[in-house]
């Protein structure tokens, strides 16, 4: 716990810098010019209407889509998805001009990125009263405090799933790092497409800090993975927990949730967090800039309707992650609320650690994966 209360309270720094830096400069004092009458600004003409549909840039089966119909139902509006597999594609996204979102879900280190950058709305309160289900600990996150920009949705950790039936528990990340030819694993193991998750599992390995900016231990953790790379069958985000349950591969750097539901395909589909520590996660529903406001009102009232505690405890059950939702928890079943991989015990949240935004070393932490992929 010491780890995670560590990196908290650093978030929580970093988060007092990144709103200050966000705070936009007083504009220059000067006397006031008459405008004359065609050019003032149009009066708006009377109170936003919702748009009838929005687009959810989500990243992918991260919602029951069961839970779109009976919203368009009470509201009239349509909800439809686009999938990102990596915080990265998404921003990557976003910075490049794309428009039509009117809501996305970034986790922890890239929603102070994107607030910093001026990419999210702040967001209406009053038209999310459901906000106050929300537990306490979730109402003043350090990437964003007091829930200006954004809500929390799911909170998740990153590890290793593995067919229980053909592997025994994998204790340390060295299973995916010193691969071994005579071994089965050999060239059915996927790590996850993601520069700062790939990276964390190869610093956590190496006994580096996840959030490092060492670049001698940047440079080490590049070689690591690139040692791991005989061993895998590929880097994938969407598909490694189907392919362990599939029986294709044996073993996967995932997300929890992911796993979770591949379990009810099939039964040996296992999951640990390895003895060196791994990743956890907030992921939250943000309004981009470019959302008009029309869109954002819409984005406001579906937030708000996921938040319902039997909505959000239908859509934690869905897709196996944990609701930082505290009224949805009478709704939640009691095996899910004692899965100890849904609600890792204090000793495994212990070696967890949440991944910070780094700064200008994100183009490095880019630059290195990059190389990482394209070594033969
Ligand atoms: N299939 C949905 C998985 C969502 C995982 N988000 C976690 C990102 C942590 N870096």
């Amino acid at each position: 716990m010491k780890k995670l209360y560590l990196a908290l309270t650093t978030l929580v720094v970093l988060g007092l810098i990144l709103a200050a830096c966000a705070q936009p400069s007083a504009p220059e004092p000067s006397a006031p010019v008459e405008q004359p009458p065609e050019e003032q600004p149009a009066e708006p003409t009377g109170p936003v209407e919702p748009a009838g549909e929005i687009v959810m840039y989500n990243w992918t089966e991260y919602i029951d889509p069961d839970l779109y119909g009976p919203f368009e139902e009470a509201t009239g509006i349509r909800v439809i998805e686009d999938n990102f597999s990596s915080n990265e594609e998404m921003l990557a996204k976003l910075q490049g001009g794309a428009t039509g979102y009117a809501l996305t879900v970034p986790s922890d280190y890239t929603v102070a990125i994107m607030i910093e950058e001026g990419m999210l709305h702040k967001l209406d309160k009053a038209n999310i009263p459901n906000l106050a289900n929300l537990a306490d600990r979730f109402t003043n996150v350090p990437y964003d405090p007091g829930n200006e920009y954004c809500v929390p949705y799911m909170w998740g950790t990153t590890g290793i799933g593995y067919d229980s039936s053909q592997v025994d528990e994998p204790a340390s990340w060295s299973v995916i790092f010193e691969p071994d030819p005579n071994s089965i694993l050999y060239g059915r193991v996927t790590m996850l497409d993601d520069p700062r998750e790939s990276f964390a599992a190869a610093l956590a390995y190496l006994g580096f800090d996840i959030n490092t900016t060492d670049e001698t231990q940047l440079n080490e953790a590049k070689e690591a993975l690139i040692n791991a790379k005989p061993g895998l069958a590929g880097y994938d985000s969407d598909t490694f927990e189907d392919l362990v349950a599939a029986g294709e591969n044996l073993l996967a750097h995932g997300w929890n949730g992911d796993f979770l539901v591949a379990q009810e395909e099939n039964e040996d589909v296992a999951y640990v967090t390895p003895q060196e520590g791994g990743v956890v996660f907030v992921d939250n529903l943000c309004i981009p800039t470019s959302a008009t406001p029309e869109q954002k009102l819409a984005a406001e009232q579906f937030i708000n309707y996921l938040l319902e505690p039997e909505v959000a405890a239908q859509n934690s059950e869905f897709i196996y992650y944990a609701s930082p939702n505290q009224a949805a928890e009478e709704f939640l079943d009691e095996e899910f609320l004692n899965d100890p991989t849904v609600y890792p015990p204090a000793e495994v949240l212990d070696k967890l650690q949440y991944l910070e935004p780094v700064g200008e070393m994100e183009s490095l932490y880019q630059r290195l994966w990059d190389e990482v992929k394209s070594a033969q």
